[in-house]
């Protein structure tokens, strides 16, 4: 396991590169150019930036999250094609630099969606809450009303322009079943997936969050049964999961350990966090541990661990503790402590494997 911490910037990200090199075990930065809309190539001046920026802190680049897909591919429109070309184009670039996995997604119109960005917890922490009744009254054409009268509206992980489009998406939508975004998805593979392939890097998709539809938008990667699909419309490596517990634990009926070890070789990237779901179907981003939320966190690094998971895996979002003021879910000491927490599982595996906590080296994990 090679863990990594996401970083959205200079200036948009308020966790210091110096920091992040000094937590335990952390050697990489999962980062992206945020000011770049999606469908647009990557200016190489950018990408070297980021680079340059990295190695400074003495931290590796290898972990793109995400490219952005732009939304007429999803939709299958015939202008898909120069955004596809720029998309391989921005591969081969991200390739030319070292980058060995690029993690995307595949929702229509929303990202990620959560009701509160700051909900207190009983011990005075606040997290990401999802409440079902909400989303479910909420009309999202009223919303996109609401967004396009009032120009400074903002929502975090969205960037400007999409937002303005939405009412516009949301209406070109109408028409799109999921059997169209697999089709949609299957041609985008098609045609990108051997350009990684050449180019030393791995596609990840993101499953869906929540992974269940919203707004009567179709969704697609849900359930262990749809990525065993999505695996087999284009069977190569390049052709990966991100795996993220988080996303697909909001459903009591994903299985993330069966996911792990039926899914072990393709699952470049993984997202390892835990949820707490209460039974209407509402769920809060409790901290990592097994028995502070619903998803069975040591479980799933053991199965990593059992299948020899040697990927990147990072611990997605945090709380927001110790009255940091960070970007919701992406503050400095919750996902740090998340960290040290998947970093202790995976080493009590490790060192159980062998007599007596024995490192393989032969010295005494106790005392070295
Ligand atoms: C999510 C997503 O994993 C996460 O942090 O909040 O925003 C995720 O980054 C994208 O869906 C991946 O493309
Ligand atoms: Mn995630």
């Amino acid at each position: 396991m090679r863990m990594t911490f996401r970083w959205f910037g200079e200036g948009n990200d308020p966790v210091p590169l110096r920091y992040i090199q000094q937590i335990p075990g952390t050697d990489g930065l999962v980062w992206s150019l945020h000011d770049v809309p999606a469908g647009e190539e990557w200016p190489m001046d950018k990408i070297r930036h980021y680079e340059r920026l990295a190695e400074e802190a003495g931290l590796h680049i290898d972990v793109v999250e995400s490219v952005n897909i732009h939304e007429d591919i999803k939709l299958g429109l015939p202008t898909r094609d120069v955004y596809i070309e720029n998309y391989k184009r921005t591969i081969r670039k991200l390739g030319s630099v070292g980058v060995k996995v690029i993690c995307y997604n595949f929702m229509p119109v929303f990202d990620w969606l959560r009701t509160e960005l700051h909900r207190p917890m009983p011990d005075g922490s606040t997290a990401m809450f999802y409440e079902k009744s909400v989303i479910e009254g909420l009309n999202p054409r009223a919303l996109a009303a609401t967004i396009n009268a009032n120009p400074a509206f903002s929502m975090p992980g969205w960037e400007p322009e999409r937002l303005r489009q939405m009412e516009l998406l949301i209406e070109a939508y109408r028409n799109v079943t999921e059997e169209d975004l697999w089709a949609n998805l299957a041609h985008f593979l098609e045609e990108i997936v051997p350009v990684a392939a050449e180019n030393g890097i791995r596609m990840a998709i993101h499953p869906d969050d929540p992974p269940w539809g919203v707004f009567g938008l179709p969704r697609i990667m849900t359930s262990q049964a749809n990525f065993r699909r999505l695996l087999k419309l284009y069977d190569h490596p390049s052709n990966g999961i991100t795996l993220c517990s988080g996303s697909l634990g909001a459903n009591p009926d994903n299985d993330i350990v069966a996911m792990i070890h039926e899914f072990a070789g393709r699952i470049p990237f993984a997202h390892i966090r835990n949820v707490k779901r209460y039974d209407n179907g509402d769920f809060i981003e409790c901290s990592h541990r097994t028995e502070d939320g619903s998803v069975d966190i040591a479980g799933i690094v053991k199965a990593y661990h059992d299948t020899g998971f040697d990927g990147y895996a990072r611990p997605d979002h945090g709380r927001q503790i110790w009255d940091e003021q960070g970007r919701p879910g992406y503050g400095l000491y919750d996902r740090a402590l998340g960290i040290m927490h998947l970093w202790g599982l995976w080493d009590a595996y490790r060192y159980s494997n062998n007599a007596q906590g024995v490192k393989a080296d032969g010295q005494t994990a106790a005392h070295s």
